[in-house]
C-alpha cells in the first residue's frame, strides 16, 4: 500500500521546490515528478515540510505537588493536531531516586503516545550510581540528552559541583548535557522577599526571577561546559542577557545551542498584571515571559542562526491546580501549554510577517532540533529513507486559537483569541493520516520511541580537555592567536 503526495511544495530547511512524495511502511521511498501510488494525497496550494518535532515537553509531570494534566494521550494528540508528529520528553527522577527505575516510568506512560517520541534524563542528584547510570542510559537507552535544574533549590537544583561533574560525565559519554539556566539561590532569595512585602500575587513570579538570574545562569553553565569539554543546549531561552552569553559563546567557538519557546516570542509580561488572578496564574512559568526588547532579540536570534530550536516547554497544568497559588505565588505550579499551537503561532508571527523564511521555519522547528538531539536524518527531513512524518501545510487556512477547541486536557489556552493564518491540512506519522483534512484520527500507541545515539563527534573538544594539565588550546576560542 503506497501513498502519494501530490501537487505540492516541498519546503525543507535549505530548499524549496515542487515534487511529489511517495511513502511505503512508514518510510519516504521516492520524491519526483509524477509519482503514482495506491493513495493520492492532494497538496494543492500546500507546503509539504517534516512534521514539526518538540524538544521539551512535560507530558504527566509530577511537579510542584501535583502532575502536569496532559499525559501522553491528549498531549501527544494535541501535538499532531498542530502539526507536531515528535516530542521529546524530560524523565525526572527524584533526587535520590535511579535514573533507570525513573525510565521504567517513563516507558509505561509513553505507551499511549500516537506519535514517535524520545526522552531526555534529568540529572537531579549526583553520586557514583548516577555516574554508573549515565553510562547504560547512553549506550543502552537510545538517551543521549541530560538535563540539569539550576533553579527550584531544595527540589530539583544541582549545584555547580554536581553540574561540572555531570557535564564531564556527559563529555566522555558523547551526550550533550541541557540547562534550565536560571540562579536558584537568588530566585529562593527574591521569593522570600518578595512574600516577606506582601507581594503575594501571580506578578510576584516575573519579580522573583528577573533576566538577570537567566543571563548569570546561562553564562555560567556555559563556561562550565567548556571546562568539562562538554557542547550545551540551553533550555528555554528567554531574554537579551541569555542570548548574549549563548552569541558570545558560538562566537568563541563553543558548540552551543539556545532554544525559545513560542510562548516568550508572542506573550510578554504584561499578562501577569491581568486583573484577573486566574488569567495571570495560568500564564506562570519559568523563565516568566518578558518585554517587547527581549521578543525582538530572540527572534533576531532565530533569524541570525544564534539561536537554533523554537519548543514549548509544554506542561499543562489546569486552572483549578494553578489555584494552589492562591494567596502565594511561589505555590502556583509553573507550566503553560502551546503543543498543539507552536507551528501555527510560529508561522503566523513569524513566517506571515516576514521575520523568518520559511526555510528557517523548517529548521528551528524541525530539522536543527534533529541534527543537535542526533536523530536527523530518520527525523527532521523529507529525504528518500526518512521516516514519513509530514505536514502538508496550507498556508491559507486561518482559525482564531480556542481552548474549547483544543485537544489539550486544560480548560485554557493561553494563545486564546490569537488569529492564526497557516494550518496543517494533513498530518501523517510514520505514514498513518493523523490528522486528514483538519480532521484529528490520532491513533492511541502508535508513536514509537526514537532512540537517540551518543554523538561523539559533536565533542570535538574533548581530546584537548581530557588532561587537565596540558597546555590550553589557544585556537579553541575561534579567535587565531596572534605571532605563533
Ligand atoms: N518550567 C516550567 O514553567 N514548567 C516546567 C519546568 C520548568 O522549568
Ligand atoms: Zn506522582
Ligand atoms: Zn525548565
Ligand atoms: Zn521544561
Amino acid at each position: 500500500m503506497t501513498k502519494v503526495i501530490k501537487n505540492g511544495t516541498i519546503v525543507t530547511a535549505d530548499l524549496t521546490y515542487q515534487a511529489d512524495v511517495k511513502i511505503a511502511d512508514g518510510k519516504i521511498i521516492e520524491i519526483g515528478a509524477d509519482l503514482s501510488g495506491d493513495e493520492i494525497i492532494d497538496a494543492a496550494g500546500c507546503y509539504i515540510m517534516p512534521g514539526g518535532i518538540d524538544p521539551h515537553t512535560h507530558l504527566e509531570m509530577p511537579f510542584m505537588g501535583t502532575h502536569s494534566t496532559d499525559d501522553f494521550a491528549s498531549g501527544t494528540r494535541a501535538a499532531l493536531a498542530g502539526g507536531t508528529t515528535m516530542v521529546v520528553d524530560f524523565c525526572l527522577p527524584a533526587p535520590g531516586e535511579s535514573l533507570l527505575d525513573a525510565l521504567k516510568v517513563w516507558d509505561n506512560k509513553s505507551a499511549q503516545a500516537s506519535c514517535d517520541y524520545s526522552f531526555h534524563m534529568a540529572i537531579t542528584w549526583w553520586g557514583e550510581q548516577v555516574f554508573d547510570e549515565m553510562k547504560i542510559i547512553t549506550e543502552e537507552k537510545g538517551i543521549n540528552t541530560f538535563k540539569h535544574f539550576l533553579a527550584y533549590k531544595g527540589a530539583l537544583m544541582v549545584n555547580d559541583d554536581e553540574l561540572y561533574s555531570s557535564f564531564k560525565r556527559c563529555a566522555e559519554l558523547g551526550a550533550t548535557p541541557l540547562v534550565h539556566a536560571e540562579n536558584g539561590d537568588v530566585i529562593a532569595e527574591l521569593t522570600a522577599q518578595l512574600l516577606e512585602q506582601g507581594n503575594t500575587g501571580p506578578e510576584g513570579h516575573a519579580y522573583s526571577r528577573p533576566t538577570q538570574v537567566e543571563g548569570e545562569a546561562t553564562n555560567r553553565a556555559i563556561m562550565i561546559a567548556d571546562m568539562a569539554g562538554a557542547p550545551l543546549y540551553v533550555v528555554h531561552t528567554s531574554c537579551e542577557e541569555a542570548h548574549e552569553a549563548i552569541r558570545r559563546a558560538k562566537m568563541q567557538g563553543k558548540r552551543v545551542w539556545g532554544e525559545p519557546l513560542v510562548q516568550h516570542l508572542v506573550l510578554d509580561e504584561s499578562e501577569y498584571f491581568h486583573e484577573d488572578w486566574d488569567h495571570a496564574a495560568r500564564r506562570v512559568m519559568s523563565p516568566p515571559f518578558r518585554n517587547k526588547q527581549h521578543q525582538d532579540s530572540l527572534w533576531a536570534g532565530l533569524a541570525s542562526g544564534t539561536l537554533s530550536c523554537v519548543a514549548t516547554d509544554h506542561c499543562a497544568f489546569t486552572t483549578e491546580q494553578k489555584r494552589f497559588g492562591l494567596g502565594d505565588f511561589s505555590k502556583i505550579p509553573n507550566g503553560t501549554g502551546g503543543l498543539e499551537d507552536r507551528l501555527p503561532v510560529l508561522w503566523t508571527k513569524g513566517v506571515n510577517t516576514g521575520r523568518i523564511t520559511m526555510n528557517e521555519f523548517v529548521a528551528v522547528t524541525s530539522t536543527n532540533i534533529a541534527k543537535i538531539l542526533n536523530c536527523y536524518p530518520q527525523k527532521g527531513a523529507v529525504l528518500v529513507g526518512s521516516d514519513a512524518d509530514l505536514i502538508v501545510w496550507d498556508p491559507n487556512a486561518s482559525k482564531t486559537i480556542t481552548a474549547d477547541a483544543q485537544a489539550s486536557a486544560i480548560d485554557y489556552n493561553v494563545f486564546e483569541g490569537i488569529e492564526v493564518l497557516g494550518l496543517p491540512r494533513y498530518v501523517l506519522t510514520r505514514g498513518y493520516m493523523a490528522v486528514d483534512k483538519g480532521v484529528i484520527k490520532a491513533k492511541e500507541g502508535h508513536g514509537e520511541f526514537v532512540a537517540r545515539d551518543a554523538n561523539a563527534s559533536v565533542n570535538t573538544a574533548l581530546s584537548k580537555w581530557k588532561d587537565l594539565t596540558a597546555p590550553r588550546p589557544v585556537e579553541r576560542s575561534g579567535i587565531p592567536a596572534t605571532g605563533v
